[in-house]
């Protein structure tokens, strides 16, 4: 024992304290779930869902959320030719891609949509159960909001294309078909109608080639897609604009593995979303199906913008609700002045106003889902559908912008020494913000390290170990938990292997430290996962329509029903007022919701007899409006229901303390006034 302490003396490392710690855990995210349990009881009290949920939500834990990680940690590469110089164009997605397509079809994650078990609920069903996979699936919603649209466009239009219809929404996974969305060329993705210049040959079989490029094209590695493009006549001509498009379905693969005259450029090297692989596309000679009728593109591809847009919101939500999730488990873990942050109110309020946040965008999403359910059910009335049109771009583009808010505010609530600038670790969180996969390159390539210096001591042999990162002017130090020596030793083989393959040299590095570090860093990043989700968040309000664009179209569905979607709305919103207006409690709430509703009525009846142009300079307001009073009524209807507690009425009344209605502030500060514009432009280019 003398010899060993004596040895101890000399050669052991230098203590570095006994207090690790804990991390947020995942438990099961349905059990979890307060306002999503209490809205099932409500509207869908099946034992079968519950059952269904409850062992997803544990499958989850188990072994989709490792799944989803994993997606992250190895994102798809594009290999151009095969060993023998063939030009193959092969995208390659990882093992966990692979599982979470197979998972997909045997949980039913698009069939539950049209086997409609729950008839009118069953979009509620099946949207209850993405929302819980969302922010465990590695991106895979993409693909299957793509898959899930592509099926709606071809139920609707009654094409007979049986058997794509049937692998897109089949429960075999041997037969499971996904599907992508191809619209956005170089000209415009906003402006599809003239920014499409691909062109569709007529075959002699009746079929079409296409020839253009796609600059925009998500989970590439698809079965099959759905694309516009122009008809053109035997000189070649086409029509310009919206009426000259159609729409096409076209495999991706031949019989034979070949490629169908698709030519991947390239993968676009992305903010966030890595894990999908998102490529740019050269259609040369692409065989393709007419499905729509001639000129009818834009229009007939409008059902799968509704699919897809829901889904945005329905993975808004569910990445809202993660991150609520697990702040709320690290307040109960992490102490600063001598409690846990739970007991800080002040903690514990920032928390409540994310709960708020989530709450409301849940209803007001899950509404948008029972309307889709209705409509599909054949059961909506004039006014669901109405509603379904109008309410459709409005949660996505509200929801969106939340997600990036209550994620990055989530983020903040991990804080302590993370956030103190001289710590350094902000300036970590902020790489990683950028992109998490650019951090850790940076980390392992030997030509960086002189910026930045990287050291690390194991202290309890295997398991935990500090990261200290020299950074510029600024130190960093981390405490993070190393998986075993096992499992490290796998990853670094796998992370050689992966790295070979960039053909990052490696070998004259090759000393302890450097797969070590790679290690580490791999740790670091599952620490990290929050910023991930941040990162993968904010494309929620670009694709599928910006927030303008999607604004515009809250005009368009305005100005294509002469105003009877408002006219729903405000009869909606009434209704739901008047019922909940028993309730004392809730009086505050609806006051605040009665004065905004009438406020806005006032402002879109004075809009129609103004300038042209005063109603678009409005549509951002205007859609803002229409998201925080509708969540407004929901949540005051969800707490006005008799099993409602008084946490529901608490959210209710916290929500309508904000403004409700930015358009009328915005009109009577001047916002809209014909010289606006002008003044806008001179601001920003003064
Ligand atoms: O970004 C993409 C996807 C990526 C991955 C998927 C992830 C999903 C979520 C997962 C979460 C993790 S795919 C690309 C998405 N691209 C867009 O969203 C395009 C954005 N631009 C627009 O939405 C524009 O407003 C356009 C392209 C629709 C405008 O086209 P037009 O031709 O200029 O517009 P028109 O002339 O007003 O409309 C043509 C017809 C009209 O019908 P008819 O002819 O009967 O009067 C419109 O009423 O289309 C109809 N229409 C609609 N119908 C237009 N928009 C809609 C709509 N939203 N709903 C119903
Ligand atoms: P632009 O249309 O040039 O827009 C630029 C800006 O101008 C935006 O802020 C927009 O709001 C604003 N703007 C445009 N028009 C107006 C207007 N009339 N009034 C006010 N403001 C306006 N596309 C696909 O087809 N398939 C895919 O699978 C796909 N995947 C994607 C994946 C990722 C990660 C990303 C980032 C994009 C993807 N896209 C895909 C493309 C996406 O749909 C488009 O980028 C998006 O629709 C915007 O089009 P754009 O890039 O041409 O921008």
């Amino acid at each position: 024992d003398e010899l060993d302490s004596h040895t101890r003396a000399l050669f052991s490392r230098s203590a570095i304290g006994t207090f690790f710690q804990e991390r947020p855990l995942l438990t099961n995210p349905f059990t979890q779930d307060a306002l999503l349990r209490a809205y099932l009881r409500r509207h869908l009290p099946e034992q079968e869902v519950e059952r269904d949920l409850l062992r997803f939500g544990e499958r989850l834990v188990a072994e989709i959320d490792a799944l989803g990680r994993q997606c992250e940690l190895k994102p798809p590469v594009l290999q151009h030719y095969d060993a023998w110089g063939r030009r193959v164009d092969r995208i390659l997605t990882c093992d966990a891609w692979t599982r979470l397509k197979r998972i997909s079809a045997q949980e039913g994650l698009v069939a539950a949509g049209y086997e409609r078990t729950y008839g009118d609920w069953s979009r509620v069903y099946q949207m209850s159960k993405m929302y819980l996979f969302a922010p465990s699936a590695g991106l895979y919603t993409c693909p299957l909001a793509m898959t899930d649209g592509a099926a709606k466009v071809i139920e609707s239009l009654g094409v007979p294309v049986r058997e794509a219809f049937e692998r897109l929404t089949t429960r075999d996974e041997k037969r499971f078909w996904t599907s992508g969305q191809w619209m956005t060329e170089r000209r415009g993705g906003s402006d599809v109608s003239s920014g499409t210049e691909t062109v569709a040959r007529r075959q002699q079989d009746g079929w079409f080639k296409l020839y253009g490029f796609k600059w925009f094209t998500s989970a590439t590695d698809a079965d099959m897609t759905l694309t516009l493009a122009r008809i053109t006549d035997q000189h070649g001509r086409s029509t310009a604009g919206s009426s000259g498009l159609s729409l096409f379905l076209a495999e991706v693969w031949d019989a034979d593995g070949s490629s169908n005259g698709v030519e991947v450029q390239r993968l676009k090297d992305k903010l966030g979303t890595r894990q999908v692989p998102t490529a740019e596309l050269l259609l040369d000679g692409t065989n393709a199906q007419l499905l729509s009728e001639e000129g009818r593109g834009v229009a007939s591809i409008a059902n799968m913008l509704t699919i897809t847009r829901i889904y945005n919101a329905v993975c808004a939500v569910g990445a809202m609700r993660r991150i609520s999730h697990l702040c709320r488990e690290y307040a109960c873990k992490r102490s600063a002045f001598g409690k846990l942050l739970k007991d800080h109110a002040l903690h514990v309020q920032t928390l409540s106003r994310l709960e708020v946040e989530t709450r409301a965008a849940f209803l007001l999403t899950m509404e948008v889902c029972r309307l889709l359910g209705r409509e599909e059910n054949r059961s909506a009335s004039d006014r669901d559908t109405l509603l379904l049109r109008l309410l459709t771009p409005v949660a996505k583009l509200y929801t969106a912008k939340q997600a990036v808010c209550v994620v990055s505010e989530g983020l903040e609530s991990f804080g302590g020494q993370g956030y103190i600038e001289d710590t350094g670790l902000p300036s970590m969180l902020r790489d990683a913000q950028v992109s998490v996969c650019d951090l850790h390159l940076r980390f392992i390539r030997s030509d960086e390290l002189p910026v930045g210096q990287i050291c690390f001591s194991p202290t309890d042999g295997s398991t935990r170990t500090t990261l200290t990162r020299t950074h510029s002017r600024v130190n960093a130090t981390a405490v993070i938990d190393l998986p075993q020596p096992r499992v490290r030793r796998e990853r670094m083989a796998a992370l050689k292997a992966e790295h070979t393959q960039t053909r990052l040299n490696l070998d004259q590095n090759e000393n302890e430290k450097i797969p070590c570090f790679a290690v580490l860093d791999q740790e670091i990043r599952r620490t990290l996962e929050l910023v991930l989700q941040g990162n993968a968040k904010s494309v929620l309000s670009i694709w599928e329509g910006t927030t303008n664009v999607l604004s515009l179209d809250v005009l368009r569905s305005i100005a294509k029903s002469s105003g009877s979607v408002l006219r729903a709305f405000f009869t909606d919103v009434n209704e739901r007022l008047l019922a909940a207006d028993a309730s004392a409690a809730l009086r505050p709430a609806v006051a605040s919701l009665c004065a905004s509703l009438s406020g806005l009525e006032r402002f879109t009846r004075a809009a129609a007899s103004r300038p042209a142009g005063t109603l678009e300079l409005s549509a951002r307001d205007l859609s803002y409006s229409l998201a925080r009073i509708y969540m407004g009524a929901l949540l005051v209807d969800h707490a006005a229901w008799e099993k409602a507690t008084h946490t529901d009425v608490y959210a209710a009344l916290r929500w309508c303390e904000q403004d409700l209605c930015p358009v009328v502030s915005g009109d009577s500060v001047g916002c809209y006034d014909p010289q606006t514009a002008a003044m806008d432009t001179a601001l920003v280019y003064d």
